[in-house]
């Protein structure tokens, strides 16, 4: 059951909540959100490398990062003239409903999620399938930091210096079939590890599933990202591997990988198939086209608080057009949104 609340007129954080309000509703139903375990706080380890971030926390790498690493390209693509958001929001303002539904839930509980071992299978049409352990799945590949927007359906965003690699050489490598026409990526599914998964009220049929269309996924902005700030993903971020599409609404951008498939047919994705009228498969970010619910047309950059809301127009493809326009001509916008 969808309930509609009154179109806010403005960005207003506590209007806002779209994702979690979505849930929360459906919550009171039952008593109280409980089976959330508390969890040592992820990556705070001593001992690794200094962060050319002096405000991220140091990490505790594993070798095959630390390595990657000194052969990184730094500040491959960056933003002009927006400062970058300070690590602490970007690690505490999260969503990542597998550890709760609140936006400190992940930094909360995310320290439960095991990351090493992790393996990842590629499989569907493809001429080489397989399944990797991630450090093998990653060697091929150029580490690169990429300072991207992050604008989230909810209207806050974040400016983040993400390392990762090209999406579009995986797929050379993986060698797509002539039938495969989109990706289809898998969260791991592990109630043990994940809270909300354990939770008798979530209404997200887990794993959680996201897409893109092959041609999306080839554009050099798509890029899978193993850490961020310079050192690797902390697991609130989605650790060890995530997707990032700069110009698609933040829920496209899929945390701990454990699949990808290639696929004929559009995969069904986890938040288009909770609320098909309120998020599209396309996901692109659009000032023109509102949420049902509130205004697309600007955003709380982080960190916003009370007395210095922050906000800002966002910008058409989340100001990524020159570089994806062309993915979408011909397409109607307001109908695929
Ligand atoms: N598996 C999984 N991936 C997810 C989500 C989630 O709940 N589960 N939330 C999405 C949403 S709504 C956003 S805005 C981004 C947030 O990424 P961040 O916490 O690193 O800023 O992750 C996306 N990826
Ligand atoms: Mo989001």
């Amino acid at each position: 059951m969808l309930i509609k609340i009154a179109r806010p007129s403005d960005c207003q954080a506590s209007e806002i909540t779209p994702e979690s309000l979505y849930l929360s509703r459906r919550a009171v139903l039952g008593a109280s959100l409980a089976g959330i375990a508390a969890g040592a706080l992820p990556g705070m380890a001593l001992g690794a490398e200094p962060s050319r971030y002096a405000d991220a926390a140091p990490g505790a790498a594993p070798g095959w990062f630390t390595d990657k690493l000194g052969t990184a390209r730094w500040q491959a693509i960056t933003v002009k003239d927006e400062p970058i958001t300070p690590f602490k929001d970007a690690t505490h303002y999260n969503n990542f409903y597998e550890f709760g539904t609140d936006k400190g839930d992940p930094a909360a509980n995310a320290g439960s999620l095991k990351t090493e071992p992790w393996s990842l299978v590629v499989d569907g049409e493809v001429a080489k399938p397989g399944r990797y352990a991630l450090e093998d799945f990653v060697k091929p590949y150029q580490l690169e930091e990429r300072i991207y927007r992050l604008r989230c359906v909810e209207a806050w965003s974040m400016v983040i210096p993400w390392l990762g690699f090209s999406l579009a050489e995986v797929l050379k490598q993986v060698e797509p079939t002539s039938k495969a026409r989109y990706l289809r990526f898998e969260t791991l599914q592990d109630p043990k590890s994940m809270p909300g998964q354990r939770s008798s009220f979530a209404l997200i049929d887990w794993p959680y599933v996201e897409g893109l269309r092959l041609d999306e996924a080839m554009n050099p902005l798509a890029i899978l990202a193993v850490g961020m700030y310079g050192r690797e993903l902390p697991n609130q971020n989605g650790a060890p591997l995530r997707l990032i599409v700069p110009w698609k609404y933040g829920f496209k951008s899929i945390k701990s990988i454990v699949r990808i498939s290639l696929v004929a047919e559009r995969p069904t994705t986890t938040w288009e198939s909770l609320a098909p009228t309120e998020y599209g498969f396309y996901a692109n970010v659009n000032p023109t086209v509102d949420h049902p619910r509130w205004t697309q047309a600007r955003e709380r950059r982080l960190p916003s608080g009370l007395f210095s809301p922050n906000v800002r127009d966002t910008l058409m493809f989340n100001g990524y057009a020159d570089e994806v326009a062309s993915l979408y001509s011909g397409l109607d916008l307001r109908k695929n949104y």
